[in-house]
């Protein structure tokens, strides 16, 4: 198969599915830069920016940021890398986002992780994070070489605080009813899969689909 010389990509899965642990993956197999819309709102509250700031309390309830602060965020930090092949994690989270992207671009590929929300729930409370990568860790799957400490850096790694179970649940549920009917408008849509991406055994043991199925 004849790749085409720029890839757009999605990948897409509820909360704790592995979005994070499988791009890191394909990003490094096929030379993708990895955009992370989690991990860039996480960044601006570290940072203490005004987004930041302003977003904080909504990802610690377990809350969506707003449509609008999203799509321009994510479509400045692609504007960024024209030219450049990428991997979409966690964006777009909202049909409004899907359609704010294509009006931009043109995706190759979506990617979709399928885990059961009772795994995802024992798989959040065992992850740890190196918050200024976005590297993860399970205490029981991928453990780091010393306990607590990032292996490349060998920083602090931390819990995130939209990890606590109640807040869990509700990302499930705004997963439910605000991310799955992406699915549905990617699955309508005409993309063209890449099959070997499903061929290289990078996947651990998520079910992966490359929609429209
Ligand atoms: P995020 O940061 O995008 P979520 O909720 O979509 O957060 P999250 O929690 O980052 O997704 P993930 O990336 O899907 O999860 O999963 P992961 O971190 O790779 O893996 C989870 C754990 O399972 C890890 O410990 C890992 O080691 C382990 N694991 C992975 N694979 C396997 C496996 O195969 N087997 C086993 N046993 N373990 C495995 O978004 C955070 C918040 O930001 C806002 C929202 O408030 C959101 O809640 N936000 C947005 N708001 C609006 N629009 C958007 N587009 C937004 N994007 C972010
Ligand atoms: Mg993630």
């Amino acid at each position: 198969m004849v790749l085409p010389r720029v890839i757009r990509a999605v990948i897409m899965g509820p909360p704790g599915s592995g979005k994070g642990t499988v791009s890191g993956r394909i990003t490094k197999t096929f030379g993708l830069k990895h955009i992370s819309s989690g991990d860039i709102l996480r960044a601006n509250i570290n940072a203490q920016t005004e987004l930041g700031l302003l977003m904080k309390s909504c990802i610690d309830q377990g809350q969506l940021v707003p449509d609008d602060v999203m799509s321009r965020l994510i479509l400045n930090d692609l504007r960024a890398i024209d030219g450049t092949s990428w991997l979409l994690d966690g964006f777009p989270r909202t049909v409004s986002q899907a359609e704010a992207l294509d009006d931009v671009y043109t995706l190759n590929t979506v990617v979709n992780l399928n885990v059961p929300f009772q795994t995802i729930k024992q798989r959040l409370t065992s992850r740890w994070t190196h918050l200024p990568s976005g590297r993860v860790y399970n205490t029981d799957f991928n453990p780091p070489k010393v306990p607590g400490f990032d292996d490349e850096t060998g920083e602090p790694l931390f819990q995130r605080d939209d990890d606590r179970p109640e807040t869990v649940t509700r990302r499930l549920k705004s997963y439910e009813t605000q991310t799955e009917p992406v699915l549905e408008y990617y699955r309508s849509k005409e993309l063209s899969p890449f099959s070997h991406i499903l061929n290289t055994g990078i996947f651990p043991s998520a079910l992966v689909s490359i929609i429209p199925e």
